[in-house]
């Protein structure tokens, strides 16, 4: 089981990965706010641990392991973003308590919340219902 560290590192990879083409070293350390050492360092830990394979010089890409996991912290993240939207948690708060939760979640609590949103999803009028009652707390 990669850490949460590990986590936020091929969540954004696979990001880039997808929307750019390519995670350049340069581009993770800026997309998660840190030195480009500690990426090179993370990026050899996740290469030992085949999430991906890393040759200096050039890139990286991401292993059939890296890539699945990838894809599942990203829908995770997603998920939890619309949640906490749904829910009706103001716009400002909901990325930085998303990557606050998603690591501290099990895969049992999400498909949970998951099921909760598809709820959601298919009777609006409960969401509705919902949003009043909240509504009328504030008057
Ligand atoms: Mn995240």
């Amino acid at each position: 089981m990669p850490t949460p560290s590990m986590e936020d590192y091929i969540e954004q990879i696979y990001l880039l990965i997808e929307n750019k083409g390519y995670a350049r070293v340069s581009d993770i350390a800026e997309a998660l706010s840190v030195h480009p050492s500690s990426v090179t360092k993370m990026v050899q830990k996740l290469d030992r641990n085949e999430y991906l394979i890393y040759e200096k010089y050039r890139g990286l890409i991401l292993t059939p392991k890296g890539k699945k996991t990838g894809k599942r912290l990203v829908y995770r993240h997603e998920l939890l973003e619309q949640f906490l939207k749904m829910i009706g948690v103001a716009e400002e708060n909901i990325y930085h308590d998303v990557e606050g939760i998603e690591h501290h979640l099990s895969w049992n609590a999400i498909d949970r919340i998951g099921d909760l949103v598809q709820y959601f999803e298919e009777n609006p009028e409960r969401l509705e219902e919902l949003n009043r009652m909240q509504n009328k707390m504030e008057d």
